[in-house]
């Protein structure tokens, strides 16, 4: 070793604090995640590294109008073009594969089918056109330039406030408006509450719009049986049995003849959950062609087509008495949810859940919320990390630091005044949410310690009598996790998104597997539902094989989003890993000649308890399977069980966000110096991916709060096309994450756990936006508009010292 490596830090190997002793439990330990000894050294399997031999690559003629009539497409030239093997368009299309259209029970709504290629009129830029297939990947390429499309552009609103009027250009033909959802909350007498408000403080509060950018970008492969017409699709996607079904019924193809398959997904973030058009093309067309179809997408592709969101507009108004208790709420949101209403979540997820959740974890009396998402010419919008509620609460913890100053209160007293109290729970929420019991004031107590915020706040004084723009910012948040079937994932979509199913079984080989409808996509599903499992059965971890993501694993899957997989895929495998056990326990007990209460079963090992009899479990599946005779017909059991877990209402996950930044006078960069997350998810399954979880929620919030920004120009051009141009969050931007496990059991789910997936992208951005206004309060700025960029920041600062100086 020379000096230079005696130098490195060795960071603490993680899981060395696991118990080993036998017979322990493993959940609520920090098992080490078994899948990153593959991941790490290159050993994953993504859809791009399954072998794909003869497979013919796709490549895509997108569209560079925002809004055309296809008046002709030529492409003779690229059929002429070396390795080209088809050049197809949807007319090619439209006998084999129906349009997907997302539909809803929401009165008003109006679906937008997504054909596999534009049908006569394109919508947004970056639409697919033209499919081409060819040898290989530069030859497709090469022939997307021997093709020429004559458009016939037609009118573009690209702002979602103009579009919504009802003299608007319509986006598609034949529809009432651009607005495609629209949805009103109303409880009480909101009115009098405004009318009777010892203060009001209202804002214009706007999120720009985001995307996922995942590591991996999306990719498919399709591959065909053509002589039992049978396809198998492997997918970069969150949602495989989603993808099964609609495909299903678009190709007119029964499931047992469709196989969708996600292996490892370098990750989704909400931009994976959706089906997309080049998914429905290699499909379409392998099966169309009869040989394996690979398209993988580019970066350049990834930001002009894969789903985007928030683009929020609220306009929102709290009313509060003197002592700062909320009377009232009102918002009003616009939502630009893009050319399309996406399937299967439409175009109502992101903005409903907007104004769904704006009371957020506040008892608010009165509220009236109203919302519309307007179709622009633009990507369409879908589910990213947090959904809706980054956005919510954003606008009402902005307008809870307002109130807060304006009354000369703490913002961390009037948010502990105003939270649900423990011993409100359950607690109905002004638009029928439930919250059936979390750590919400406790969360805040606990945040505020951790952070030394009475200590904070006198070291902010100091340096603020310096001159010094340093703030504190605090932020708390409810959640809805681990949805059962009571209310689908997206409001209206008639798609269960409530169960989940296990099958696990014990081979004659002494192996246990469990398959799953859940889609791991980075969260370490292999460790915790492994670690379930392995609890419930008393079986090693090691022994166990976690299968996610392959549709015929299962009879009905949808995926991992909404944070549901820690509460409804450890439900099913609850159930099923106990009446497995139980089946082994009394095959074990006949063998043994005990009854089954004598028994336990202590790392893969079924021993009587106060005796010398064992049975390891591959001696039980031998006795069972192979040796004829061993175990008599009437005492034989069927080692395989399945069980479907629906938590029918779901759970409450909450959490307090507590940051201090500083702002550079010179840069107007703003540098994220502590941050604090004090999280109730329930009973933890493994307290080191619930912190690796929030670590990159909270990387993907600091994103959006400071950075990330898909721009497009007023003609509906994407300005923001590359990774220069889109600003992500990089290690120096990302802060230390200190974090509190509160640790509780969640009342109704079984195993008592809550989903966290996505709540360090939910609180961060209120938090980030907070603690900035607070550090610029003596200039009497506000921040009402994310991303905080330096440009925005420069504006703000600059209009405030010249209206300074007018006085
Ligand atoms: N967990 C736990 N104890 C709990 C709750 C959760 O140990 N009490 C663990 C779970 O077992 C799981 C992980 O934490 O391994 C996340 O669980 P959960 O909250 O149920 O969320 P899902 O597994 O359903 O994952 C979906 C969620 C969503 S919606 C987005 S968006 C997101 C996220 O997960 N996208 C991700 N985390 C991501 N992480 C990675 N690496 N990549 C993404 O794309
Ligand atoms: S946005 Mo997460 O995939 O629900």
């Amino acid at each position: 070793m020379n000096d230079q490596d005696s130098r490195i830090v060795q960071p603490e190997a993680p899981g060395t604090d696991v118990d080993e002793r036998p017979g322990r439990k493993l959940v609520g330990q920090p098992v080490r995640r078994v899948e990153d000894a593959r991941l790490l050294t290159g050993l994953g399997r993504y859809v791009d590294d399954v072998p794909a031999g003869h497979a013919l690559h796709m490549a895509l003629m997108r569209s560079d109008q925002p809004h055309a009539r296809i008046v002709d497409i030529r492409a003779d030239a690229a059929r002429a073009m070396p390795g080209v093997y088809g050049v197809y368009t949807w007319a090619d299309l439209a006998s084999l594969v129906k349009p997907a259209v997302a539909t809803s029970r929401m009165s008003g709504y109006q679906p937008t089918p997504i054909h596999a290629l534009a049908n006569g009129v394109v919508h947004y830029v970056g639409e697919p056109v033209v499919a081409i297939l060819a040898r290989n990947r530069y030859e497709a390429e090469d022939a997307v330039d021997g093709i020429e499309i004559v458009y016939e552009p037609l009118p573009v609103e690209t702002d979602p406030e103009a579009a919504a009027q009802a003299d608007a250009p319509l986006l598609h033909e034949g529809f009432a408006s651009n607005v495609l959802v629209e949805r009103a909350f109303v409880r009480g007498e909101v009115d009098n509450a405004f009318d009777s408000a010892a203060l009001v403080v209202s804002g214009k509060f706007r999120f720009h719009r985001k995307t996922s950018a995942a590591m991996e970008p999306r990719c498919y492969l399709a591959e065909v049986d053509a002589g039992r017409d049978a396809l198998t699709l492997y997918t970069s996607s969150q949602v495989p049995g989603i993808v099964r079904d609609a495909m299903a019924d678009l190709l007119g193809m029964p499931g047992n003849r469709l196989t969708v398959i996600a292996p490892d997904v370098g990750g989704g973030f909400g931009g994976k959950t959706s089906l997309y058009q080049e998914e429905i093309l290699v499909c379409t067309l392998a099966r169309k062609i009869g040989r394996a179809v690979k398209w993988t997408g580019d970066r350049l592709e990834d930001l002009l087509s894969t789903s985007q969101a928030f683009d929020e507009r609220v306009e929102a108004e709290l009313a509060l008495d003197a002592d700062g208790a909320i009377l009232g709420l009102r918002a009003n949101v616009i939502g630009d949810v893009g050319a399309y209403s996406i399937y299967p979540w439409t175009a109502g997820i992101e903005p409903v859940q907007v104004i769904s959740f704006m009371p957020g974890p506040y008892q608010v009396p009165c509220y009236h919320g109203h919302v519309r998402g307007v179709t622009t010419p633009k990507s369409p919008t879908g589910p990213y990390r947090g959904v809706g509620r980054p956005t919510s609460t954003f606008a009402m913890e902005r307008l809870m630091d307002m109130a807060a100053r304006r009354l000369a209160m703490d913002p961390a007293e009037i948010r502990r005044k105003n939270l649900v109290q423990p011993d409100q729970f359950p607690y109905k929420t002004a638009v029928g949410i439930v919250w059936d019991q979390s750590a919400f004031t406790e969360g805040l107590a606990s945040a505020m310690e951790r952070f030394g915020y009475v200590e904070a706040r006198q070291a902010q004084a100091q340096a603020r009598a310096e001159g010094r723009w340093v703030g504190i910012g605090v932020a708390c948040y409810a959640e809805l996790s681990g949805i059962g079937s009571r209310i689908s994932a997206s409001p209206g979509m008639p798609i269960n998104t409530g169960t989940d199913t296990c099958v696990i079984q014990l081979d004659s080989t002494g192996a246990i597997t469990a398959s799953f409808g859940c889609a791991s996509h980075g969260q370490g599903h292999e460790t915790t539902l492994a670690q379930v499992l392995a609890d419930e059965l008393g079986a090693k971890l090691e022994d166990l094989r976690v299968v996610t993501g392959n549709s015929a694993a299962v009879p009905h899957s949808t995926g991992s989003y909404a944070s549901r997989t820690a509460v409804i895929s450890s439900g099913a495998g609850i159930l099923a890993a106990r009446e497995l056990r139980q089946r082994m326990l009394r095959v074990a007990a006949y063998l043994l000649d005990v009854t089954v209460d004598e028994l336990e079963v202590v790392d893969s090992v079924v021993r009587v308890r106060l005796g010398d009899g064992r049975l390891s479990f591959v001696e039980l599946a031998r006795a069972l399977y192979s040796q004829m005779g061993r175990v008599p017909p009437d005492v034989r059991e069927e080692m395989c069980v399945s069980r479907v877990y629906d938590p029918v209402v779901g759970t409450t996950s909450s959490a307090t966000h507590l940051v201090q930044v500083e702002v550079d006078p010179q840069t107007y960069a703003v540098h994220i110096q502590r941050y604090v997350i004090a999280e109730d998810c329930g009973r933890i399954i493994n307290p080191l991916i619930v912190t690796g979880q929030t670590r990159g929620a909270l990387a993907q919030g600091v994103g959006a709060a400071l950075l990330e920004e898909v721009v497009y120009d007023a003609d509906g051009q994407l300005l923001t096309a590359s990774l220069v141009d889109y600003l992500l969050p990089s290690a120096p931007e990302v802060p230390e994450l200190e974090m509190v496990h509160l640790n509780t059991e969640a009342p109704n789910t079984l195993g008592g756990f809550r989903g966290m997936g996505e709540g360090g992208t939910i609180g961060s951005p209120a938090a980030i936006a907070n603690a900035v206004a607070d550090a610029l309060s003596p200039l009497g700025i506000d921040i009402s508009e994310l991303p905080i960029t330096p440009e925005r920041l420069f504006q703000l600062i600059h209009r405030s010292r010249l209206e300074s100086k007018e006085e």
